[in-house]
């Protein structure tokens, strides 16, 4: 069967999808809200082959074998009950993102794989249903289907749980600038964090009341081009996160001290004038939001802490595309 590659990009989420409500449907608590990066992407080829035994998976040249490849060959099923074959696939996959670094690799991974997977079966899947098919892989998944600022309607089934582009060309000045902290794979999953958060921190049900008020708003905000509002949503969002895994049992933090620096420094430069804000992941690298047009001062100022090497400059990116094999940027 024909070979298919697919790349797709990550995002970073404004308002933040942290807790599930369907743990095997990946069914959200809430709406989320990002935006989709240009320079952090998956690309990734899958071909159907009746000649193999399993499904194989190499990740940037390596075998993954293990709990990896489980999540991967899970997936896969998903795409072959409905494409109703039962060959194995081989697949392999180039992260330009750092993998578990909190930079969201496993939103670009899994939109990748949908698209990639779901066209090499055979399928010729709707945005929207390969949308919901990401996200069945990974929650922030759902959202790299699409370009620019995308939300992630919650839904309360598989039918209705699926992202909707809001902006798809951002025509107007919004970037953000990744502080890589640290590069090491993350030692909580933001899968069982967010989990643990949602059965035990008591704020858990403030996160779910104001959740849908911060969409709203961060809504409005875009719609009018607003970056200081843009901003500021995203930090009280970021920051509400981050106090769920704070407020757990255990109690348990993503950030290192180096976070906490980018983030007074980031303040800083805000009360010198600076239009910027901060967000963070499930992990302790930070993401400023900034404009184009202010980001060689705010460089300039995190380079008083930080290395140039670890200051990564990111546009708004486009949604899915399909490559010819050629294509690949490791080939
Ligand atoms: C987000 N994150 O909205 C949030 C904010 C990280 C912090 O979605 O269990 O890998 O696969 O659905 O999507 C990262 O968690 O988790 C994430 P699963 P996922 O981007």
């Amino acid at each position: 069967m024909q070979t298919v590659t697919a790349r797709a990009h990550t995002n970073i989420a404004l308002v933040k999808y942290w807790g599930k409500k369907n743990q095997e449907l990946i069914l959200p608590y809430t709406n989320s809200l990002s935006l989709t990066l240009d320079v952090f992407y998956t690309d990734t080829s899958v071909q159907f082959d009746p000649l193999l035994e399993t499904d194989q998976f190499l990740l940037n040249g390596e075998n993954v074998t293990g709990k990896s490849l489980i999540k991967v060959q899970r997936f896969m099923d998903l795409i072959r009950s409905e494409a109703n074959i039962a060959m194995p696939a081989r697949i392999e996959s180039t992260n330009h993102v750092p993998t578990a670094a909190g930079l969201a690799s496993s939103a670009s991974a899994f939109a990748a794989l949908a698209a990639a997977g779901s066209r090499a079966a055979g399928l010729d899947l709707s945005l929207r249903d390969l949308s919901r098919l990401a996200r069945r892989g990974s929650g922030s998944a759902t959202r790299s289907i699409y370009g620019g600022f995308v939300e992630w309607e919650r839904g309360d089934s598989d039918a209705t749980s699926y992202a909707v582009p809001i902006q798809e060309q951002v025509d107007w000045d919004i970037q953000m600038i990744a502080i890589l902290l640290n590069r090491h794979e993350k030692k909580v999953s933001s899968r069982s964090e967010m989990a643990n958060d949602v059965a035990t921190s008591p704020y858990y049900p403030a996160w779910i009341e104001n959740a849908q008020t911060e969409v709203d708003t961060i809504k409005q905000a875009i719609a009018a081009r607003d970056l200081n509002q843009v901003g500021q949503i995203a930090e009280q969002s970021a920051m509400r996160m981050h106090a769920l895994t704070m407020s757990a049992v255990p109690p348990f933090t993503y950030f290192e001290p180096s976070t906490l620096q980018a983030i007074a420094k980031v303040q800083e430069l805000r009360a010198q004038g600076l239009s910027c804000y901060y967000t963070m992941d499930a992990g302790p690298n930070v993401k400023v939001i900034c404009s184009a047009r202010e980001t060689p001062q705010i460089l300039a100022g995190l380079s008083t802490i930080f290395p140039k090497e670890q200051l990564t400059v990111a546009k708004p990116g486009p949604g899915i595309q399909y490559l010819p094999p050629q294509q690949r940027s490791d080939l």
